[in-house]
């Protein structure tokens, strides 16, 4: 490839955030608590508690966070240095509906968002919004059992059409529930109680309550999709998946076959998103295990009529499988047949290190959905240091930045695949979701806070910002 090459003038670069992962304030203007304020910290290796109600002797990072609540302006000054066109963040659903269920909505949540949102615009940086990221108000928990419940549709629905139709002059792209395909990690509680709210009881078949659970999100997505064309036939509401790409362990047959049944689990739920239907696949798994997901009359229609306009997703790595091996994979993608590929490096968190990946990743979405592709999360957990001149050298992640920009680059100039843009995850150092760690950090931006709520919050520039902002300069031809 020329090293010239360019990327196209309107590419959103940018990064993304998740409001409870930086904001903080979990009980300031008069917000509710959500699932994710009373998950404890965790640490490496070891589980993150679900508590019933916060209770003074844990530490709760999300309370704090990395307090872009009172920061956001300090930190988008920073965003507009480094040349951001878009930001990614997510709107907590509790600071607009502090239960969820109520009528009306909490008139300071919405200012928040509106200040924030011009404060980017300010800067000519975009917002893309994500309706639901794992925050879920915990209200709705307790009183409905979460999404086991079909109320939550209105509840979504009602909360989805406010903030559409309050934003509909700063925000144009959107996206409804955060990597909902991770809840076919059904046994791991973390994603399934963030993603749903919903514990399993021991009467139910964890698996069978799952697709009952996501049929309920993905009739709520399809009528935000459709209300929000609405309020604003401009919008761009896409869908986000998390994208890990399953790659036989070898070329025999019986495991080329294996990957392909198991990338029916990461295709699922964007396949019903982006084409409006179930696949066929789906139907024929659930009749042999004799799984009956009640669906209403109207469901169909609505979910033909809710499909989305581009496909946002996550890459962070690939697994391979082999048939008939029970795992030995990586703990967090918990597919039963995947095992380590030999061929490529794993992080510290044993996430798998494979920018060519994502090529593959971004031709297999194309290929299968012929819609525009965003990359709204990718990016490299390190431990960050500090050194004696105060100054964090983080040489890992721009290598893991370059190798995946390279990549993609190549999927937009030789195999013509239409993407939008790319938003690195925690482009300011936030709160790892999975571990609850603040040392596992992501950002272009430190932030000093340690894993025990120490530090002053001072921001500082990484090596890694210096490098994103002569990448977004020329285009993503200096990498
Ligand atoms: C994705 C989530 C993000 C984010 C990211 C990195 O699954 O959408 O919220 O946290 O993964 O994961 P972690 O923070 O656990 O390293």
């Amino acid at each position: 490839m020329k090293s010239e090459s360019k990327l196209p003038e309107d590419f959103l670069w940018g990064g993304a955030v998740a409001a409870h992962q930086v904001e903080g304030a979990w009980n300031e203007g008069g917000k509710g608590p959500s699932v994710v304020d009373v998950l404890t910290a965790g640490a490496h290796g070891v589980d993150r508690k679900i508590t019933e109600e916060v209770k003074e002797e844990f530490y709760y990072p999300n309370h704090v966070a990395s307090d872009f609540y009172h920061h956001y302006k300090e930190d988008i000054k920073l965003f507009a240095e480094m040349g951001f066109k878009c930001f990614r963040t997510s709107i907590a659903w509790t600071r607009i509906f502090p239960k969820g269920d109520e009528q009306e909505p909490n008139e300071a949540g919405l200012q928040f968002y509106d200040d924030l949102f011009d404060e980017l615009l300010k800067y000519g940086i975009q917002p893309v919004v994500t309706l639901s990221h794992f925050e879920m108000p915990y209200y709705l928990v307790k009183q409905y059992g979460g999404w086991k419940d079909r109320k939550l549709v209105d509840f979504f629905v009602r909360y989805s059409v406010t903030v559409m139709e309050r934003y509909k002059h700063k925000v144009k792209y959107w996206m409804t529930f955060n990597e909902i395909n991770n809840q076919k990690n059904y046994l791991y509680p973390l994603f399934g109680y963030s993603c749903s709210g919903v514990i399993f009881t021991d009467e139910e078949n964890p698996e069978e309550c799952m697709y009952q659970v996501v049929h309920h999100q993905l009739v709520a997505s399809a009528l935000a999709v459709k209300k929000g064309h609405e309020i604003n036939p401009d919008f761009q509401i896409g869908c986000m998946i998390a994208f890990v790409p399953l790659y036989p362990f070898s070329c025999r047959p019986e495991d080329m076959m294996y990957s392909v049944e198991a990338m029916h689990d990461r295709y699922l739920f964007g396949d019903v998103q982006v084409r409006g239907e179930y696949p066929s696949y789906i139907y024929k798994e659930w009749e042999r295990k004799g799984f009956h997901i009640h669906m209403e009359k109207e469901d169909e229609k609505i979910l033909k009529e809710g499909a989305v306009d581009y496909v946002g997703f996550s890459y962070y790595m690939t697994n391979a499988v082999e048939a008939g091996k029970a795992g030995e994979g990586n703990g967090l993608d918990g597919f039963p047949g995947s095992v380590s590929n030999p061929f490529v490096p794993k992080s510290d968190w044993g996430w798998q290190i494979d920018p060519v990946g994502l090529r593959y990743a971004l031709n297999l979405l194309y290929e299968r959905y012929q819609k525009p592709l965003f990359i709204v999360e990718n990016g490299f957990g390190a431990v960050d240091e500090v050194n004696d001149d105060g100054i964090i050298e983080d040489d890992y992640r721009i290598a893991y930045l370059k190798a995946h920009v390279e990549e993609m680059k190549k999927a937009v100039l030789l195999d013509g695949v239409d993407l939008i843009g790319y938003t690195p995850w925690g482009c300011l150092d936030c709160v790892s979701f999975t571990t609850g760690e603040m040392k596992k950090r992501y950002g272009f931006i430190y932030v000093d806070r340690d894993n025990e709520g120490n530090g002053t919050l001072e921001r500082k520039r990484k090596k890694s910002f210096f490098w994103y902002k002569k990448v977004i300069e020329s285009g993503g031809e200096v990498l």
